[in-house]
Formats: structure tokens, sequence, C-alpha cells
């Protein structure tokens, strides 16, 4: 079916994550890879930001949130503190910034357009990436108004793109364990469906290696691929791996880097209609971010500078990753480093330009 280009049904994908040849299974999604990108990896430049972690939500897997404010390590910035932050860690060669927060009960709707519109002022070069399904649904209810109406503030205010963040697994049975007091999969699918009728770009993600059985991922991503079908909004999925330490669910353990590659290769042959697979090099870990761009995988996220939700759960990855490094990676399993914007439109390289105009 993969060499006829033919999609692969929910049988197909449990029998990919069983079968016992993973080499097999990362070859296939190489092929399907490289029709579509060729030796192309993509990265960019990026800053995270989460500027609080006081979360109304009791997710078991994670070790970012805290309660309230006033509990150890609670943080809550107010917008000139962000921008200061931002500040302190900002170079010119940035394009993206990717801010996701907890869902903080004490802070007023105003409080996110205003901290777009002042990033967007003082940092006019920076696309906007921010707030996950999960957010625009909480601040949709707890301020009474509708996703349309969230959306386009912070649209006005200089919304660019949502990020992936928050789906964790859609079905019923595991999400109700995981994270049972925050957005259905149906209201985090509706909140994406929406983003792209207004003409966002998203991403999405899996949170993998907990609770979830093997049927469940494929529901997941199948769920995925049907909205995909309706709206064409998703950019780039990125399977996120479990990071066991300081939450919950610690004695699961971490997810085994046979089952990392795998994950990436399944997602690169169920989704043929979503154009990015990204291995996130913070949460895979530097090596096997590489290797997967031989099962699958086609970005590796960005330098991203300093990173909060997987340091506290435990990830051993460093903070940043210079571009010289990125492409260092790149190159050293056969891939070709293209730096990209939040969109995927390619930055030709300040050397390239050079080149060009010296030879004409
Ligand atoms: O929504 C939280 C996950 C997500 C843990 O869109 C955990 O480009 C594993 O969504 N172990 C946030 N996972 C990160 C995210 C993301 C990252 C990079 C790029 C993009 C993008 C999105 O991290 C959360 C949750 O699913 N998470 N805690 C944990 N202990």
């Amino acid at each position: 079916k993969v060499h006829a280009g033919e999609r692969l049904s929910e049988s197909d994908g449990v029998a990919l994550f069983e079968h016992p040849d993973l080499l097999a299974i990362g070859q296939l999604a190489n092929t399907a890879r490289e029709r579509l990108h060729g030796d192309v990896t993509y990265f960019n430049r990026n800053l995270h930001l989460n500027s609080t972690n006081v979360c109304e939500a009791d997710c078991l897997f994670c070790s970012f949130a805290r309660l309230k404010e006033g509990m150890p390590e609670a943080y809550t910035m107010t917008v000139p503190q962000a921008l200061e932050w931002i500040r302190k860690r900002y170079n010119p060669g940035m394009t993206e910034i990717h801010i996701v927060n907890g869902l903080n009960p004490d802070l007023p709707f105003e409080y996110y357009p205003d901290l777009l519109r002042s990033i967007r002022r003082e940092f006019p070069k920076l696309h906007i990436k921010a707030f996950t399904a999960v957010e625009i649904h909480y601040f949709a209810e707890k301020f009474k108004l509708s996703y349309e109406q969230v959306l386009q503030s912070l649209i006005d205010a200089g919304l660019g793109s949502l990020p992936g963040g928050g789906a964790e697994i859609f079905a019923p049975r595991a999400r109700k364990k995981l994270c049972g007091d925050k957005v259905t999969a149906d209201g985090w699918l509706e909140v994406h469906r929406v983003a792209h009728q207004m003409g966002l770009k998203s991403n999405c993600t899996i949170l993998y290696g907990t609770i979830e059985k093997l049927e469940e991922r494929v529901d997941h991503l199948l769920r995925l691929r049907q909205l995909q079908d309706e709206t064409n909004g998703f950019q780039a999925f990125i399977p996120l791996a479990f990071h066991p330490e300081n939450n919950r669910l610690g004695p699961i353990g971490a997810p085994t880097g046979a089952d990392d590659l795998r994950m990436i290769a399944v997602s690169r042959l169920l989704l043929d209609n979503i154009p990015h697979i990204k291995a996130y090099w913070i949460m895979l870990g530097v090596k096997t971010a590489q290797l997967a761009q031989r099962f699958g995988a086609n970005d590796l996220d960005g330098t991203v500078t300093e990173e909060k939700i997987y340091h506290m759960a435990g990830a051993d990855t460093p903070n940043a990753l210079s571009v010289d490094d990125l492409k260092k990676l790149i190159r050293a399993v056969g891939r070709n480093p293209i730096e990209r914007t939040t969109t995927y439109d390619v930055i030709v390289d300040s050397r390239t330009e050079e080149l060009q105009a010296a030879t004409g």
C-alpha cells in the first residue's frame, strides 16, 4: 500500500505498531518521507515562553504545573516581566516565539491579547505561535466567549498560529484517567477546526508512553487524519514521548528508543495528509531525534533557547542548541538542513545569498 500510495487502515496501523521488524517499518516510513521531502530536514530559530505555570488542570503526567499561586515554584509573569524575559534571550535571527501556559484562574482575558500585542510591538519579526487548544477552550468557557471570538481577539493582537499541545490521547478511556478535567477530544479538535476555518495554521501532537493501548494511538492518529481531510490546516505532527520525573506516572518509566522511532515511523505512514513530522529534539533526546530523520521525520524543531515543560519532567537534553549544532546533527544523517519559518517558508541563509550575489 505504501509503495502504491494507498491510504493505510486502522488495522494496518495496529499491525505496524505490533510488527517485530522495526527497521522494515522505518524503511517504509523513510520511503514516504523522501517522497514528500527528499533529503531535506527543517529546523527553525525559536524561543519558548511559559509565562505562568499556575494551572487548574491536574494532569497526571505533568511536572510543570502548580495548582495554585503561592505553591512552591508557582509563578506568573506580568506582561512587562514577560517582555523583559524575552529581551534577555532574544537575538535578531529568531523567527518564532512559542507560548504555552497553565490554565491560570487568576488572570483576566485581557492579559493574553496584551501579551501578544506587546510582543508584536517590540519584536515585530517574531511569528507568535501561542496557546494550545486546551487554553483556547478554557478562555472561551471562562470568559463566556465563542472559540471564534477568542481566536479573533488573539489574531487582532498578533497571533500567527496555534501550537499542537494538549491533545494527549483522544480515546476517552485513557483521556479520562490522564486529564479528565480538561477539554475533551472533540473540543480539542473543534478548536483546531475553527482556527483552520479562520485561516490559522496549527500543529498537532500525541502524548505516548503512558497508559494508552496501541489501538488508542492508532485511533488518535486517525482522528487527526480525518480533521485534516476536512480542513488541511495542520502543518506538523509531533509525537511527544512521556517523561517520567516529578509526576504521578513516574513508575511507568520512559518509552524505549525503539518505541520512539516506531512512533515517528507509524505517524509518517498513517498521517499521509499532514506534511511534516517533527522529531522534537528536546523531548526525544538529540540522538534519537537525529536518527528519527531516517525513520520518517523531516523536522527537528528549533533552537528553543529555554525549555521548561520537559526539563521539569526530567529531560536531560540541553536547554538550547545553536544553529551550527542543529546543522551538524542533520548533516551527519545525510540530510540537508534547511531553516524554515513557522509556516515552512524557506529562509535563505545569508551565506547562500552572498554566494548568489557573488556569482550573479
Ligand atoms: O501539551 C507535558 C506534553 C505538551 C509531559 O506545536 C509531556 O510546534 C511528556 O505541545 N512528558 C507541550 N509530555 C509541548 C508541545 C509542543 C512542543 C514542541 C513543539 C510544539 C509545536 C508543541 O507537552 C503538553 C503535553 O502533551 N507534556 N508533560 C511529560 N511529563
